[in-house]
This record gives C-alpha cells, sequence and structure tokens, in this order.
C-alpha cells in the first residue's frame, strides 16, 4: 500500500470494514491548472493530521468508524470511457456488498463512473453535488466525458440532482438549468442569506431514499481550498459546508462520497487539510445518524 491508510486507523480487513477509502488519482481532460492526480495521496497524507475528537458532537467518531482503505484505481492510459469502466469494475463488488465508498478523485469526471456503479444497487438514488461549476455541459473541448461534462451525463442517468454552492455557468448550461426536470440548482451566492440557507437544508432534508455525494472541493471558497484546477471566488465558507454535509447526512442514507478536483500547491497545505477534515466530519454525521437512526428502532 503505496500511501499508508486513511487517518492512521489500524487496518481493517476488507470484508470487516464498512467505510472503504478509494484512492483514483486519474486527471485526463483537466482544462485549466492541473494537479489533480497529486489529490488523493495529499489527502491521504494530511488525514493522518486530523484529530480525531470531533468538537461537533463531543464524541470520537474514530473509535465507530469501520474503515480501510484500498489500492488506488490507477488511471488508464486509453482514455476516459476506459477508465470509467475500469472504476466501475472495481467498485461495484464493494458497492454490492453494502460498503459505503469514500472515493479520492483525481477529476470530476470519476462521479459518472461512480454513480452508475451505485445505481445498479440503489435504483432510487439521488445525487447531490457541492461544485462551483454547474459542469451540465454536453460536450466540452470535444469531448463528452470532460470534467465540464459530468453532472449531464449523470443527470441523463434519470435520477433526481441536486446542485449545491454553484457560481459559474455557461448560457447554454443556464437555459437546461430553467427547463430540465429533476435538477435543482442552489446557488453559491444566495447561502449568504439564512433564509435562503435554511431553505436549502429544507430542500436536502426532504429527500428520501438512498442520497450519493459528490464534492468538488471548488464548491469551498479559494480561500480555504485554493488547491484546485479552475478555483471560483464566492465558495462555500466550511461551516456552511458542514451544515449542508450534516443535513444530508441526517436526513437518511448516505451510500457514498466523492471527493474530487484536490490539486495540491506544494508547500501549502490548507486544501488537502481541509479536504480530510471534511471527510472525517462527514464519517463522524454518518456514523452519528446510524446510531440515532438504531437507537429510535429500539
Ligand atoms: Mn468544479
Amino acid at each position: 500500500m503505496p500511501h499508508g491508510t486513511f487517518f492512521d486507523f489500524d487496518p481493517l480487513p476488507l470484508k470487516d470494514a464498512e467505510v472503504l477509502i478509494v484512492p483514483v488519482p486519474y486527471e485526463a481532460t483537466t482544462t485549466y491548472g492541473g494537479g489533480t492526480r497529486g489529490g488523493p495521496e495529499a489527502i491521504l497524507a494530511a488525514s493522518r493530521q486530523v484529530e480525531l475528537w470531533d468538537e461537533d458532537n463531543d464524541w470520537n467518531p474514530s473509535q465507530a468508524i469501520r474503515l480501510a482503505t484500498v489500492a488506488e484505481i490507477s488511471p488508464d492510459a486509453n482514455g476516459p470511457a476506459a477508465m470509467l469502466e475500469k472504476i466501475k469494475k472495481r467498485v461495484k463488488p464493494w458497492i454490492a456488498e453494502g460498503k459505503i465508498l469514500v472515493t479520492l478523485g483525481g477529476e470530476h469526471t470519476i462521479t459518472l463512473a461512480l454513480v452508475e456503479s451505485y445505481l445498479t444497487r440503489y435504483p432510487d438514488l439521488t445525487v447531490v453535488t457541492l461544485d462551483a461549476h454547474a459542469d451540465l455541459r454536453d460536450k466540452y473541448e470535444n469531448s463528452q466525458l470532460s470534467h465540464a461534462c459530468v453532472m449531464r451525463r449523470v443527470w441523463e442517468l434519470g435520477r433526481p440532482l441536486t446542485l449545491v454552492g454553484v457560481r459559474s455557468y455557461s448560457a447554454a448550461e443556464y437555459d437546461f438549468i430553467r427547463v430540465a426536470p429533476r435538477l435543482t440548482l442552489l446557488k453559491a451566492r444566495n447561502l449568504r442569506d439564512p433564509d435562503y440557507l435554511n431553505l436549502t437544508l429544507e430542500h436536502l432534508g426532504r429527500i428520501r431514499g438512498p442520497v450519493y455525494i459528490s464534492l468538488d472541493v471548488d464548491a469551498l471558497d479559494p480561500g480555504i481550498m485554493p488547491g484546485t484546477g479552475t478555483p471560483e471566488p464566492g465558495g462555500l465558507t466550511y461551516y456552511q459546508a458542514l451544515t449542508i454535509l450534516k443535513a444530508i447526512t441526517e436526513r437518511g442514507p448516505v451510500v457514498g462520497l466523492d471527493v474530487t478536483e484536490l490539486a495540491p500547491i506544494p508547500g501549502h497545505r490548507v486544501s488537502e487539510f481541509t479536504a480530510a477534515r471534511l471527510i472525517y466530519k462527514f464519517l463522524g454525521y454518518l456514523y452519528k445518524s446510524r446510531e440515532a437512526a438504531k437507537g429510535s428502532d429500539e
């Protein structure tokens, strides 16, 4: 295992793990700043510095989380379609066993393979993505499998899709957003208004059934997340991101998470540390909500 394990947890045998950390250092269609291939390794290294006591719920989630870190899914030189197939082949058996995957990108394109794989086990899946960009282009630089098209391809799979934190899209994407069914756009600029934030949380709270979360790190403000290929000013604050992740996990089962587009800046650790911290927060919320659900069954 070249990367070591996430959070320095004692490695569990795969069969005993509920959560799998899956590194996917794939980068092919990045169009501006590169470097997302270094994302997984940077997040893994940063995760080992995350304080395990969680002041959010005053508990130590690491004592509950049953986690294993698997070997990376290495890039396929035969292009995006081959890479997506490779990812599906690797992850489907884990998803079939009910594992919760936390996939570390790499570019956002990998989300398409993950959602397709999750749909084979959870046909009633809803996808929530946090992203600065709509990623709803039909085609970009002559590719339908560009990171700029990933949410269009995900939307085409026929399930509800909610985009949170968006603040950058083209005229054609705007026209698409206005007419597309099953699509909800919750803009970053409006989240500054507490009433709108509450509406956002209500919308997320109303989602029924399993949810898949795709976190493009550029959803966050570049002040706390400068290490990304296509930074956009005006992003989510850390606490807004936490509130949103908490609302989604408290509402019902979250079956998977991906964290994409992290491009580490040498000597500048805030981006990967923020990403690792968000993942630990997410897992804390997830296990807390499961505990609460168990408690209410008794
Ligand atoms: Mn983005």
